[in-house]
């Protein structure tokens, strides 16, 4: 039996991974952070939590990644923590470096020393392109556009030194934007289907969003943790492109969203507040995976349409269970 290391297990990525690798009979650990509210809310609604191990560390914490990567020698590292949400990093731009630039750093120190012979996946991301016209590849140039590009720009170079300097095995998964029903409340697809569901239910009158001309290329997250499995299945580290290929408007999605649920024209329900754009936007991303087709046998099964409906319909039913909490 195998053995995996999730940092991040909490999150939408790593509550389907940890299912995914369950079902391919790994033992799987994952790491969580000490906080004063419930977070394992996802792996407790895949009913997997009971089947993961749980272990204290904090990307910050270069202590607490060394003890437990020395303790469980996983065969596979999946490096997903991070300070996710690009928006915010704005606000925590230091944060957001210690955690999602520098924490990266501390994972493969830590590896280096007390685990050489793990395979680590590093998370990185199609917010390090930035903007510029072209469909972005591997070679594309990094031209980040907010403080979370940047330290996924750091993580994602050291990753490579790491892989070149120290013949360690770290693939890149550079990851464009994927959804589901298990995505933070506070991301513009989540946003828009838990207002969709509370709207119908005549819980709520109106959602207010920022900018509605940027263009995402937007897949299911079930889809991508399978890539970055198969990602540490090769025999040689590398990185990786994982997308559809197409992309749409937030207002696309706002517009599939609300006629599907009935609700009808959307401007009729939406807001626009300044507080929702950011100093810099990227306004269109499109990635070509096909050295991921190529090489990993990896192409994208649900469709965009298909992943607003899943979207729409799951929160509705949780909607109408008063399971969506009233955050955002
Ligand atoms: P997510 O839902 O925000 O999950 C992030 C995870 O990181 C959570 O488990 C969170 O724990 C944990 N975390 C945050 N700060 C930490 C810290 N200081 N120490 C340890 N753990 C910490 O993100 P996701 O959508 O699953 O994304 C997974 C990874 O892929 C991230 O690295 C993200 O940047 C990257 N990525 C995501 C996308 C996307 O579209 N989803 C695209 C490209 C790249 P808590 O539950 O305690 O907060
Ligand atoms: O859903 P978003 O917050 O995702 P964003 O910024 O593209 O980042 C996500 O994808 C990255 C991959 O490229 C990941 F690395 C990252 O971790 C994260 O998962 O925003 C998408 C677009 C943006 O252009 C934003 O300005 O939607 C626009 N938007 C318009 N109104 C809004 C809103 N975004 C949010 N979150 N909230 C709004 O009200």
């Amino acid at each position: 039996m195998k053995t995996a290391l999730i940092t991040g297990i909490t999150g939408q990525d790593g509550s389907y991974l940890a299912k995914f690798l369950l079902s391919k009979g790994y033992d799987v650990y994952g790491t969580y952070r000490r906080t004063s509210h419930r977070q394992l809310e996802r792996l407790v609604s895949m009913q997997i939590h009971k089947q993961t191990n749980l272990e204290y560390a904090d990307l910050t914490d270069q202590i607490s990644l060394n003890h437990v990567i020395k303790k469980v020698q996983p065969d596979e590292i999946y490096n997903l923590a991070a300070q996710s949400f690009v928006g915010v990093s704005f606000y925590e731009p230091f944060l957001t470096s210690n955690v999602t630039g520098l924490g990266a750093l501390r994972v493969f120190e830590a590896v280096r020393e007390f685990s050489p012979h793990s395979k680590i996946y590093h998370a990185s991301s199609s917010e390090m392109f930035g903007n510029s016209a072209e469909i972005k590849n591997e070679n594309s140039r990094l031209y980040p556009a907010s403080p979370y590009g940047v330290s996924k720009v750091y993580a994602h170079k050291s990753a490579q030194l790491y892989r070149k300097s120290y013949d360690m095995f770290i693939s890149c998964g550079i990851l464009f934007n994927h959804e589901s029903p298990f995505r933070g409340l506070e991301f513009v697809t989540r946003k828009i289907t838990s207002a969709v569901a509370k709207i119908k239910l005549n819980r709520q009158k109106k959602i207010s969003l920022g900018n509605l001309k940027a263009k995402r290329d937007w897949g299911f997250a079930g889809d991508y943790v399978k890539a970055m499995w198969m990602m540490l299945q090769q025999d040689e580290p590398d990185d990786f492109v994982i997308s559809t290929g197409e992309s749409h408007s937030v207002e696309d999605f706002l517009t599939k969203a609300f006629e599907y649920s009935g609700l009808g024209n959307w401007e009729n329900f939406v807001d626009i507040d300044k507080k929702y754009f950011r100093p810099s936007e990227i306004d269109d991303l499109v990635g070509d995976y096909s050295k991921a087709e190529k090489i990993l046998g990896w192409k994208p099964d649900m469709k965009y349409e298909e992943l607003v409906k899943l979207m729409v319909d799951t929160d509705f039913t949780l909607e109408q269970n008063n399971k969506i909490d009233d955050n955002f």
